[in-house]
C-alpha cells in the first residue's frame, strides 16, 4: 500500500460531492441538525453505512446535496478533496461536479462554479495548477514537480474541471451547463460529463447539448452502461465520446465496438463491486478490467466517489494488484499510461510525462 501511495497517479473520474471526507460530512450534518434543517440522528447511519445498493447511493447523494449546497461549503469541500488527492501523490486530477442552481440562496450554476474555483485558490498546503497557460507555453518541470512523488518537497497537483450534466436535467439545463463550460475554459474547465442515476432520463434529451459541446471542442466523458440498456450504450458508443466511465453492462457486440473505437474506459473497481454486489458484477474476479487489460484496451483506474465508497486511488491500485496479480511495474505502467487520456493540453501532458520519467528512475533504481 505504501508503494501505491508513493507512486505518482492520475485521477480522471472523481465526483466532487462523492469525494467528501466522512468527518466533514458528519460535521456539516450535525451543524444542520443543530439549526433544525435536518434531523441528525436520522441521517447519521446513512452517512456511516459503507455497503450501498445503487438506489441507496443516489438517495445518499440527495442527502449530501442538502448538506453541502451553499457557496461556503462548496468552497470548503473542493479545497479538502483536492488536498486529499494531493496527499496521496495524485499529480493530475480531473474533478467533475454538477453545477447547481438554488434561487432560495442566490446560487446560480455560475456562482456554484465560482465557489469551486474559490476552493482551488484557497489551497495552501500544496501547489495547485488549475488555470491553463497559453497553449504554446508549457511550464518547465521544476524541482517541485520532480519531487512531488518522493514526499521530500512541496507537492504539486494539476487540477482540471469537468462540468457534469445530471440525467435528471432537461435539454435546456444541459445546454446551460455546456455554455458555462465554454465560458470557463480559461479557468480550467476542460470538458463535460454525463452522470446521475442511470435509470433516469433519456439519451435523446442530452444528445443536443453533448453534440454542441463536442462541436465547440470540449472533451466529453459519459457514464456508459452502468445498468443494462443496450440501445443507450450503442447510441453512446456511436457518439464517440473521448472517454467513458464504468462500462459494466456491455454485451459482446458492445465490447467489440468499444475495442475497435479505442475509447478509453475509466474503471472504478470498488464502486462497481460495492454497488453491483447484488446486481451485475458479483465479485471482482469477473470484473471487465481483466479482459480490457489483457486486450491492451486504454483503461485508467479511478475512485468515482472516494467518500461514498470509502476508498482512495492508492487503494484502487492495491486492489487491482491483489485481485489481478499486477506487479509494481505493471501498476506503474498503468498509472503512467493514463497521461495519454487526460483532457488538459499538451503542455500539461509533457510535464506529467517528465514526472513519471523521473519517478520511474527513483522507484526502480
Ligand atoms: C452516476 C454518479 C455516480 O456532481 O454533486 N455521480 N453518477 N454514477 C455514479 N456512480 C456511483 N457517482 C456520482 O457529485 C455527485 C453527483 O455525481 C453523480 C451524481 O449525479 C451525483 O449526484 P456532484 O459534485
Amino acid at each position: 500500500m505504501e508503494w501505491c501511495v508513493s507512486m505518482p497517479k492520475i485521477e480522471l473520474h472523481a465526483h466532487l460531492n462523492g469525494s467528501i471526507r466522512d468527518s466533514t460530512l458528519l460535521e456539516l450534518a450535525r451543524g444542520l441538525g443543530e439549526k433544525g434543517v435536518i434531523v441528525f440522528s436520522d441521517v447519521e447511519h446513512v452517512i456511516r453505512k459503507s455497503d450501498r445498493t445503487l438506489h441507496e447511493v443516489f438517495k445518499l447523494f440527495d442527502l449530501i446535496h442538502v448538506i453541502t449546497t451553499d457557496h461556503k461549503t462548496v468552497t470548503r469541500i473542493t479545497k479538502e478533496v483536492v488536498e486529499d488527492f494531493a496527499s496521496e501523490n495524485v499529480v493530475y486530477l480531473e474533478l467533475r461536479t454538477t453545477p447547481k442552481k438554488n434561487d432560495s440562496i442566490g446560487m446560480s450554476k455560475r456562482s456554484y462554479m465560482e465557489a469551486v474555483l474559490e476552493g482551488l485558490r484557497a489551497i495552501t498546503a500544496v501547489d495547485v495548477d488549475f488555470v491553463p497557460r497559453s497553449m504554446d507555453v508549457s511550464s518547465p518541470v521544476t524541482t517541485m514537480n520532480m519531487d512531488t512523488f518522493s514526499g521530500t518537497a512541496r507537492k504539486k497537483i494539476y487540477v482540471r474541471l469537468l462540468l457534469s450534466i445530471d440525467r435528471r436535467e432537461s435539454t435546456e439545463a444541459a445546454l446551460e451547463t455546456v455554455k458555462l463550460a465554454l465560458e470557463m475554459r480559461d479557468l480550467g474547465v476542460v470538458g463535460i460529463d454525463l452522470s446521475g442515476n442511470p435509470i433516469v432520463g433519456q439519451w435523446d434529451t442530452f444528445f443536443p447539448a453533448l453534440e454542441f459541446a463536442k462541436e465547440q471542442g470540449l472533451q466529453i466523458t459519459l457514464h456508459c452502461g452502468e445498468v443494462p440498456n443496450k440501445k443507450e450504450i450503442q447510441s453512446m458508443l456511436g457518439f464517440l465520446p473521448h472517454r467513458i466511465g464504468h462500462a459494466c453492462c456491455f454485451e459482446e457486440e458492445e465490447w467489440t465496438k468499444l475495442k475497435s473505437s479505442e475509447i478509453p474506459v475509466e474503471i472504478c473497481l470498488t464502486s462497481n463491486i460495492r454497488r453491483f454486489r447484488t446486481e451485475t458484477i458479483s465479485s471482482i474476479d469477473i470484473h471487465h478490467f481483466v479482459d480490457l487489460y489483457n486486450a491492451k484496451h486504454p483503461i485508467v483506474l479511478c475512485t468515482d466517489d472516494s467518500g461514498v465508497f470509502s476508498t482512495t486511488l492508492s487503494q484502487e491500485y492495491r486492489l487491482a494488484a491483489s485481485a489481478f496479480g499486477l506487479g509494481k511495474r505493471e501498476m506503474f505502467q498503468l498509472a503512467k499510461t493514463a497521461v495519454e487520456f487526460i483532457f488538459a493540453d499538451g503542455g500539461v501532458k509533457r510535464n506529467l510525462e517528465d514526472i513519471f520519467f523521473l519517478a520511474e528512475k527513483k522507484l526502480y533504481v
